[in-house]
């Protein structure tokens, strides 16, 4: 048996880690199954700095160290690698999630003592490497990126995505090794409806892969547009167990297609009121404004939802449509009001700074809010490595960072922040747009217009 030491890497360091690292509990879950001896490190929930991190791990051994994170982990997977090589020069280094699947090949050319990158689902990938462990003969394992002995970087055949049915065959999160009541219960608290807020005991759950739009700002880890479900006996199961097990009293379903299956949203709310879990843990999730059903709505509402996240994006139709969003403003309103009428509380987010977007798309947007009563700080549309957006401004991109390429992903974290403007504003103008439209100052984004001889159209 192997001794693997499993790392989550910290992000969004600005807030309290609320997050369990979902995926790399099944990565735990799975080597744990086969009677590995895994340690999993959550250098997240505890906010470990690559000093301390190193400091924890020196005097021990191991036959793999795997490594997770979204792409704006990429800067301490950077720092920590290397020193994690000087301290075990055998052991195979690896890492998935985000990252490695969106620039597998960049992060092994860029990180030295990096020796593997996964693609995608992870779960029978990593036991795959272990079988080859002792030979270092990767070259059949399916879905990954990896230096081999001359140090070149070879890509293996592609991984088909898992079936439904294997989903279902997965064990359970390792939420046991995982800080759940030293960390993440005490941080339960989200502020998307009044349950959420008041939990005490939250975990999130994720039964779904892929995603059938096409967005151009939006990247998938696992599965690009096929979707795939875990059926929904196996998914209250899953709730009726951890609510056993940890007394858990909100789950954020953090699936991206609730509802975009109907019958499977349906036949959850069923099993859900069946398992008694209605009363005791309460949940939201997120849909497509496309998927928002007033008949389906009532039955989640029934069955214990609170809030439904509903990507709003802008509320501009140009700008929807080059988005590849699939929805229109007209139909962004009836989801919300469906959802409002329905009694769960709608979340919409928005983001600016499209390529396309203008004077008048800001002023529609803000409008919008208005109109709605929303309270909204936008995101500042960002192109994640592995979107169509990424691809699209590269050349933005390059410019903006003099060339070098690993500067910019060095550069990424909260979209909150501006790593690179795709849009035709300066910068300056962009930042100051943003928070006229934070303020909703109609008056003042009117006057910009009038300065710049832009006519808005009040309709
Ligand atoms: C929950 C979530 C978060 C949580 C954090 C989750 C966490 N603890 O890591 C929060 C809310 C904090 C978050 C924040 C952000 N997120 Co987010 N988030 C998600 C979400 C909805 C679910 C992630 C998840 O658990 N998936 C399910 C599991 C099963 O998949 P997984 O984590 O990828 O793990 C699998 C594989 O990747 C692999 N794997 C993962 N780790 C490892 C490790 C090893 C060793 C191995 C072998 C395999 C392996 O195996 C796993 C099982 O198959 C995804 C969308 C999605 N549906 O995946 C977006 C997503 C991951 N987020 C994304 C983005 C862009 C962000 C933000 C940058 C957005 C923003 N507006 O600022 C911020 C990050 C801010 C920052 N400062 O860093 C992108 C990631 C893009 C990328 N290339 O990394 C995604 C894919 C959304 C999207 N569709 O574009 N996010």
């Amino acid at each position: 048996m192997s001794k693997i030491l499993l790392i989550n890497s910290p992000i969004r360091e600005t807030q309290p880690p609320k997050n369990i690292p979902y995926g790399l509990s099944l990565i735990a879950a799975v080597l744990d199954e086969l009677q590995h001896e895994v340690v999993l490190l959550d250098a997240n929930a505890y906010r470990l700095t690559v000093d301390e991190i190193i400091e924890d791990i020196k005097d021990e051994d191991f036959d793999l160290i795997g490594l997770s994170g979204l792409v704006t982990t990429y800067k301490f997977q950077k720092e920590l690698i290397p020193r994690m090589r000087m301290i075990f020069p055998e052991s195979c280094i690896m890492s998935g999630g985000g990252c490695a699947t969106s620039i597998p090949k960049e992060m092994l050319e860029w990180i030295s003592g990096l020796d593997i990158c996964v693609i995608g689902e992870g779960e029978r990938t990593v036991l795959d490497v272990v079988i080859h462990l002792e030979d270092r003969d990767f070259s059949n394992v399916p879905g990954i990126v990896y230096r081999d002995r001359e140090n070149q970087i070879i890509e293996t055949q592609k991984r088909p995505l898992m079936t439904p049915e294997e989903l279902d065959q997965l064990p359970y999160p390792a939420l046991d090794m995982l800080p759940m009541e030293d960390v993440y219960f005490k941080n339960s608290s989200i502020a998307l409806s009044y349950e959420a807020l008041e939990s005490k005991r939250r975990i999130d759950v994720i039964s779904e892969r892929g995603c059938p739009w096409g967005c151009t700002f939006c990247f998938h880890n696992v599965g690009g547009r096929k979707v795939r479900y875990q059926s929904p006996k196996y998914v209250v199961e899953m709730i009726k167990h951890f609510r056993f097990k940890y007394a858990i009293d909100f789950v954020t379903l953090v699936d991206e297609n609730m509802l975009a299956n109907k019958k499977r949203a349906i036949e959850f709310c069923d099993l859900y009121e069946e398992a008694g879990l209605v009363d005791v843990v309460k949940w939201g999730s997120t849909g497509h404004p496309n998927t928002i059903d007033p008949d389906i709505l009532s039955r989640l509402k029934e069955c214990g939802c609170t809030y439904l996240e509903i990507g709003g994006e802008s509320a501009d139709n140009r700008i929807l449509k080059e988005i590849k969003k699939n929805t229109t403003v007209d139909k962004l309103q009836r989801a919300l009001d469906l959802t409002l009428k329905a009694g769960i509380n709608p979340v919409m987010n928005f983001m600016v700074g499209y390529e396309g977007e203008d004077l008048q798309s800001i002023y529609r947007t803000t409008k919008f809010w208005v109109k709605n009563g929303f309270q909204i700080f936008p995101f500042i549309i960002t192109p994640y490595p592995g979107s169509e957006l990424y691809y699209k401004n590269m050349d933005k991109i390059l410019d903006q960072y003099d060339s070098k390429l690993e500067n910019f992903i060095l550069a990424l974290g909260d979209a909150t922040e501006l790593t690179v403007n795709i849009s035709n504003f300066s910068d300056p103008e962009l930042l100051g747009l943003r928070d006229l439209m934070a303020k909703q100052d109609l008056v003042r984004i009117k006057r910009f217009a009038k300065e710049k001889n832009i006519e808005l159209d009040d309709e």
